[in-house]
């Protein structure tokens, strides 16, 4: 059959693209309120020492489920305190509370409509199918185009994700409500409002407060995934810990995270029968959480606002709200800057994590708008030749100076398949080969056809790496890299290479830590992508060991922090 690819992709890029441009007013709105709600929640959350809220979760966890739960919630949150996780959960919970907040108002009157009229109800459950199938992660993509990267977008494709139980459960439990009741409320001439406020919403509440719990739940299930597109917190935490091999941070995350959660999930569930409900009314206990929380808001914004007034609004830190725009928290890269902060002093700013595509459609959306915007680059980069950028400068030296790129390959490759390693041994090329391949991709070309394309048009280069090298006879070759432009573009045309002479080539994407690993332990046979002696050293010391380096494959790479031309800055220093 010869049908055509249907161009589905296509369409949904540029309905997308049409959308971030429509409706930019929108999300930018939605971004900022939701911004600004998350801050106060955590201002309030973290409003005093940390023991306040330990203890007034506490308490509440013992009003709810009684006091054994009490002292477990009591332990678990002092460790995460000593653990030195107490910020991190903070944000955490603050993330979870506003998603849970936003799936009750939208989700419990769609639940409601939907359990009124038979045609939403049938238009409705096929989306909130399709909502709670479609992978999470797919929700981020479009998310950071609509709402920059951040915790924005994680706070949206939470909810997009957790919404479903709400409104299923909402809808169950009115249609669940016994027909003669409905009859006896008719008989007596109750008008729909009356119906859905003094019959069905009440006998419904046990159902629809299992589906908030169920929101809750999904929500914070979320959190590593959205830490991806730079939402802070504990799943920031994990998601580091993956990225660096770290068990040990990740086992006490995930720890926290768990702890957590049965806390939310122990307060939600028993919050319409209070264990302790008999001996002090549920009303007045939530009528005092209420307040406070109110109360506390209102304080915090208001001392907020006396502080912005002292600022310097026109300052590059005020425009750009002091963040650096980072990428995967494992790259070398996010170490120099982390160190580039401390060595000028920049203890207001704060370097958000995420990943090199994140940066990159942030980087894009404001330079569209002529924005101010301070990111972690590196080069060779096509973004140099996409927009007009430039390097601040780095008086005292934290990014070093230009670097090489070392091919890495694991013990006993030259016994196993000898011509793949002399092929990797000889590869070697310029920044300018580099940036060829990248821009092709960049323009939207396979990877696999940009580097076929860049081998046609390089015999030469291409008959230095395969030179005496013995063809392979179909064995497997694995190669590990990151989503990096740069290892992406390399590894691709080393890949097709090998290809070429015979050698069954895998490609792999991982993150910075397993790929060093993964060639220390053997599981992978090598990669191109050490930057050295600087960007990964800590990672080459801890697995040098174990590997063979194969010497540098190019020679001229730069690491540091980039703006765009129309910012008025020039050296880290104008940071301060
Ligand atoms: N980079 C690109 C990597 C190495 C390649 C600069 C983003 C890093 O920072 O680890």
């Amino acid at each position: 059959m010869n049908i055509p690819k249907i161009p589905l992709g296509e369409w949904v890029d540029s309905f997308v693209a049409w959308l971030t441009i429509a409706l930019a007013g929108l999300f930018t709105f939605i971004t900022n309120f939701i911004d600004g709600l998350l801050s106060v929640i955590a201002d309030v959350l973290s409003v005093g020492p940390p023991i306040i809220l330990i203890l007034i979760l506490t308490l509440l966890v013992t009003y709810t489920s009684r006091w054994p739960l009490g002292v477990f919630t009591l332990i678990s949150l002092l460790l995460i305190n000593n653990l030195g996780y107490w910020d991190s959960s903070i944000q955490t919970i603050a993330i979870v509370l506003l998603s849970g907040m936003l799936t009750i108002i939208i989700g419990i009157p769609l639940g409601i409509w939907c359990a009124q009229r038979k045609t939403v109800q049938n238009i409705v459950t096929p989306i909130l199918d399709f909502m709670q199938t479609m992978p999470a992660f797919v929700y981020l993509i479009p998310s950071i185009l609509f709402f920059g990267i951040g915790v924005v977008p994680g706070i949206i494709a939470s909810f997009i994700f957790a919404i479903a139980p709400t409104i299923r459960m909402t809808n169950l439990g009115i249609q669940k409500v016994p027909k003669d009741l409905i009859e006896a409320a008719d008989a007596f001439g109750a008008t729909t409002s009356q119906k859905l406020f003094k019959v069905q919403l009440p006998l419904a509440t046990p159902t629809m407060l299992a589906g908030v719990n169920q929101s809750i739940m999904l929500a914070l299930s979320m959190v590593v995934t959205a830490s991806l597109v730079g939402a802070p917190g504990l799943g920031a935490d994990v998601y580091r810990a993956v990225s660096q091999i770290d068990v040990g941070q990740g086992f006490e995350a995930g720890l926290s995270i768990v702890f957590i959660a049965i806390i939310l999930d122990r307060i939600t569930q028993n919050l319409r029968n209070p264990a302790y409900g008999h001996a002090v009314k549920p009303k007045i206990v939530f009528s005092v959480l209420a307040l406070l929380a109110v109360g506390t808001a209102i304080v915090v914004t208001m001392l907020e606002d006396k502080g912005a007034v002292n600022e310097n609004a026109n300052g590059i830190g005020a425009q750009t709200g002091y963040k650096i725009v980072g990428i995967e928290p494992g790259a070398g890269l996010m170490g120099l800057t982390m160190n580039a902060l401390e060595d000028y002093k920049l203890d207001d700013w704060t370097l958000l994590e995420g990943s090199s595509a994140a940066m990159v459609a942030e980087l894009q959306k404001a330079y569209t708008k002529q924005a101010p915007i301070i990111i972690t680059g590196w080069s060779p980069h096509w973004m140099f030749s996409s927009f007009d950028l430039k390097y601040l400068e780095d008086p005292k030296g934290s990014f070093g100076g230009a670097e090489d790129i070392h091919t890495i390959v694991r013990k006993g490759l030259e016994q196993d398949a000898p011509g793949a390693y002399k092929i990797l041994d000889q590869f070697s090329w310029d920044p300018s080969d580099m940036e060829a391949v990248m821009v092709d991709i960049t323009n939207g070309m396979d990877p696999t056809e940009a580097a076929e394309k860049w081998i046609d048009a390089n015999p030469d280069k291409v008959s230095q790496w395969t030179n005496g090298a013995r063809s392979g006879n179909g064995e497997p070759i694995n190669l590990v890299f990151v989503a990096w432009d740069t290892e992406i573009a390399s590894t691709y045309t080393i890949g097709k290479v090998l290809e070429q002479k015979g050698y069954d080539v895998t490609l792999s994407q991982v993150e910075v830590g397993p790929m060093f690993a993964g060639v220390a332990n053997g599981s992978a046979d090598g990669m191109v992508g050490a930057w050295l002696p600087s960007t990964h050293i800590e990672y080459y010391n801890t697995y040098k060991n174990d590997f063979v380096d194969l010497g540098r494959n190019l020679h001229g790479t730069k690491n540091g922090l980039v703006v765009p031309e129309y910012v008025d800055i020039n050296s880290i220093e104008d940071l301060k």
